[in-house]
């Protein structure tokens, strides 16, 4: 039955079905699927293969957009089973995290900041389409242990390089950890960016950060 529910899930985030998807969601949580599979393996999983419909030209902008709505309303959904299952963790590690200037893609940022919260992060979450200038100065007024940054167009993951270089030419580089990561981000593109971390899916990136900051991830 939650099989049957994470494909139905997964189609009415690809048909931008409304109803099927919230009923699905609803169906999955109470059921008492963990939170992260839902995002994970039914969410994200679905709007990878709308990209590839989107490519191949089986879908259009509207469609796209639509989707992305969808996929909203679910996350509301999910993300207070997520910080639930949590618990009351104490944040212990500050993190400033972006969509870099000229990318509008906030969905992934968005579950990594989640996930992040749950794992007892404080997320100072800036938004999508952020200017070097705003990161810095959230770097600035915040002092958190780690800067993460999200690109999904081959255009703007260059972006992470240029964060880089400001926070190195503003001296902060020796008291914050960049962590890089998005659908076209590689670990050869953060090593050439000179990130200190990469992760490529947001329970990654939750363990990759625990880990920048020497704290042993749970089991
Ligand atoms: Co856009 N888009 N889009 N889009 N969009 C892509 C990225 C694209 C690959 C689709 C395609 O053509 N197949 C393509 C980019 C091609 C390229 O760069 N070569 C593309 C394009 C072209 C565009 C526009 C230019 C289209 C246009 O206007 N003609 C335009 C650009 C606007 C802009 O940014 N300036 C555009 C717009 C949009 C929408 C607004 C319609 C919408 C975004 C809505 C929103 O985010 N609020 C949208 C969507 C939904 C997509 C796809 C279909 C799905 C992206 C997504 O949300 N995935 C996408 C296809 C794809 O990625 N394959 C596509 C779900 C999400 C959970 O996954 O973001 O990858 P993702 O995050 C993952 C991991 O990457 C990782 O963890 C997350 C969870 O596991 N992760 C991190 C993410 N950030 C991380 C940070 C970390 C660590 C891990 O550390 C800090």
């Amino acid at each position: 039955m939650a099989e049957e529910q994470m494909e139905s899930l997964r189609q009415a985030l690809i048909g931008a079905k409304k109803d099927q998807g919230l009923e699905a969601t609803q169906a999955l949580l109470d059921a008492g699927v963990d939170p992260v599979i839902i995002m994970q393996d039914a969410m994200a999983a679905a709007m990878f293969t709308l990209g590839a419909m989107w490519s191949r030209g089986e879908v259009f902008l509207p469609e796209v957009v639509a989707s992305a709505t969808l996929f909203k309303m679910c996350n509301d959904m999910v993300e207070p089973a997520l910080l639930a299952a949590g618990g009351e963790r104490k944040a212990a590690v500050k993190i400033v995290l972006a969509t870099v200037k000229g990318d509008l893609h906030d969905l992934g940022k968005n579950m990594v900041g989640a996930m992040m919260k749950t794992a007892g992060f404080e997320v100072i979450d800036l938004g999508k389409d952020t200017p070097t200038a705003a990161i810095i100065e959230a770097v600035k007024e915040h002092e958190p242990q780690i800067v993460g940054l999200s690109a999904l167009l081959t255009t703007t993951v260059p972006q992470q390089k240029v964060v880089i270089a400001a926070l190195r030419a503003e001296g902060l580089l020796d008291r914050v950890k960049v962590m890089v990561g998005g659908a076209p981000v590689t670990q050869e593109w953060a090593d050439e960016a000179e990130a200190d971390g990469y992760a490529p899916d947001a329970p990654s990136a939750v363990r990759g950060a625990l880990g920048l900051v020497g704290v042993e991830a749970p089991a």
